[in-house]
């Protein structure tokens, strides 16, 4: 395979697993190196931390969304601050890093936006997600988040289910698996360029789960976080969060949901079958082939913490992969 491979972040070995941190490190160490009396580690993440940031304030101008907590799904423990998780974003079609993702984004334009949904259903739609904001029964949840790479943050997405959407559409018998699509804009995105040595990503990026796991309680199309429309760094302005799954499951900015009978070809499952399985379910006794899983990092600060089964959330999902 082409050398694509040595520059991924992820696929990095466990050996390495430190390298986001020492990444952090370096960078913000530069920039607050005259406050050399306090540990490293505690410069680089109250730098991560800082609310008056260029970045902070382009958030501060997002619209606001109001949406009642959904007491159900709430998790012990801290939240991720916002000026940490805006800072520290996976989304390939605008960086290979994390914290210039929102940089690099500037020039994408999500509201307003329209989102089809079709294949295997009786009533396919192009709906406009400003009407969808209005009208879906939007709640906030606060959900763990734990990306493949093994770091986990914990962030309250607003949204709706799903599920509500796919009864308006109404899946045929035959659909099995649902298909999402992001947007495909090489002048916005420009790594979804062709020519250069990333050229063999297959671009756009797509995800899939099956019908079982679309339906699923927990499964949301988030539109906000935070209390505000999504940043563009998180995928705005609609994207899904299936928090029981690697973080690349969760797909942004999102422009097609397909229903289909058989199971779509997936961006990071094309690049790495082996290493990006389609299901791709958080658990610490399946290692990734190139790092253990049995523990995870809680982004910006040197804690470490066991993986939990389904990230947490057994009691919702362990049934759809009970061996009958
Ligand atoms: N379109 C698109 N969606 C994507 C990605 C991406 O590169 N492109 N990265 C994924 C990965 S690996 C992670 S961990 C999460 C990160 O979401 P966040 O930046 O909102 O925390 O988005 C996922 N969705
Ligand atoms: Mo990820």
């Amino acid at each position: 395979m082409a050398d694509f491979r040595k520059k991924r972040e992820w696929e990095l070995p466990a050996s390495t697993a430190t390298r986001e941190s020492a990444y952090w490190g370096r960078r913000d160490f530069i920039k607050v190196a005259g406050l050399a009396t306090i540990g490293v580690a505690g410069l680089a993440y109250s730098q991560l931390g800082a609310t008056s940031t260029p970045m902070m304030e382009e958030i501060a101008r997002l619209p606001k969304l109001d949406a009642p907590g959904n007491e159900k799904y709430r998790v012990h423990g801290d939240m991720t601050k916002e000026s940490v998780a805006a800072r520290y974003n996976n989304f390939y079609e605008f960086s290979r890093y994390k914290d210039d993702v929102w940089e690099h984004a500037r020039d994408f334009q999500p509201y307003p936006w329209q989102l089809e949904v079709g294949g295997l259903v009786n009533r396919p739609r192009t709906y406009d997600v400003d009407e969808l904001v209005r009208r879906m029964p939007l709640e906030e949840r606060i959900y763990r988040f734990r990306c493949v790479e093994a770091w986990s943050m914990v962030v309250p997405w607003i949204g709706f289910p799903l599920s509500a959407l796919l009864k308006e559409v109404e899946p045929t018998s035959q659909a099995k698996y649902v298909k999402f699509t992001t947007f495909f804009d090489p002048e916005v995105a420009p790594r979804q360029q062709e020519g250069n040595w990333y050229s063999s990503e297959p671009w756009p990026y797509t995800e899939g789960l099956t019908i079982a796991e679309a339906a699923n309680e927990l499964t949301m199309l988030s539109v906000g976080i935070y209390g505000h429309v999504l940043p563009k760094q998180h995928g705005a302005p609609i994207r899904l969060v299936v928090p029981w799954k690697y973080g690349f499951k969760n797909i942004k900015s999102i422009v097609k949901i397909e229903l289909a009978a058989k199971r779509p070809e997936t961006f990071w499952n094309t690049l790495a079958p082996n290493e990006y399985g389609f299901v791709s379910n958080v658990n610490p006794k399946v290692p990734h082939p190139r790092w253990s899983q049995a523990n995870e990092r809680v982004i910006c600060t040197v804690q470490r913490q066991p993986t939990l089964l389904y990230n947490g959330y057994a009691a919702q999902v362990a049934h759809l992969y009970a061996k009958t």
